[in-house]
């Protein structure tokens, strides 16, 4: 083997190693709500508030009977969630509930990018156990619609993992909204955790890596053949 082969194989496999090293992998990301200042009773935040993090989030009102067509609308939506400092998070000191005083009311989620699974912990009070859901949703045409794609229930008195928690992974179906569900009285959540879709980038990264790798198989094949090189040497 000459040496301009050697470094085109050299060539392919940097780049090989490089595409691996690369970005396109999805990321996991937790929202723990503890890095701003709450009271024990709660503190108003905008829904905004840790939209850094890849997520938005709205209270509202929702049927707490799912109806069969399995599409539901939210009402009253409001850009505010409530950050409560006390002993019933899971990761201290805080965790978010919906901002109202009417036990049923929810938290909408909206996420950045598109999402694969989300999961949350339910707060940590003794209490008397009432059903709670966090559901996966998709939007309609119609304004404040969403078609449920996906379901997790349980009862908002458990304090242990994994009855506390509430997961949903759709696999390889995507969705971008979510609803935490209360349906007799209010309950919080904590730890938000979500897997975000892979950006576009990984994908080209494949395209371009094939593209190359057939390129400088073409001219391994050329010299061999004795097929003067058109080109400069990727190695320099
Ligand atoms: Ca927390
Ligand atoms: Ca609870
Ligand atoms: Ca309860």
């Amino acid at each position: 083997m000459g040496t301009n082969e050697k470094s085109v194989i050299i060539c392919v496999i940097s780049f090989i190693c490089g595409a691996w090293a690369g970005p396109g992998r999805a990321d996991v990301v937790l929202v723990n709500f503890d890095n701003v200042s709450a009271v024990e009773t709660g503190t108003l935040y905008p829904g905004t508030t840790f939209s850094n993090q890849g997520v938005s989030f709205a209270s509202c009102i929702s049927p707490s009977t799912l109806p069969s067509s399995s599409n539901l609308t939210l009402s009253g939506a409001r850009d505010e969630i409530k950050v409560n400092g006390n002993a019933n998070c899971i990761s201290s000191p805080n965790f978010i509930t919906a901002t109202t005083t009417v036990g049923t009311n929810d938290i909408l989620m909206s996420f950045a990018v598109p999402i694969f699974s989300i999961q949350v912990t339910t707060d940590d009070p003794v209490e008397s156990g009432d059903l709670v859901r966090l559901l996966a949703l998709e939007p309609t045409e119609n304004p404040w619609e969403f078609t449920v794609i996906g379901i997790a229930e349980g009862f908002d008195d458990a304090t242990t993992s994994p009855a506390n928690l509430l997961a949903i992974d759709l696999g390889n179906k995507s969705f971008s909204f979510a609803l935490f569900q209360v349906t007799t009285e209010s309950e919080g959540f904590d730890d938000l955790i979500f897997e975000t879709v892979p950006e576009a980038g990984g994908t080209w990264l494949s395209i371009v890596l094939m593209a190359t790798t057939a390129a400088l198989g073409s001219r391994i094949r050329r010299r061999a053949a004795g097929v003067p090189p058109d080109g400069s040497d990727c190695s320099q």
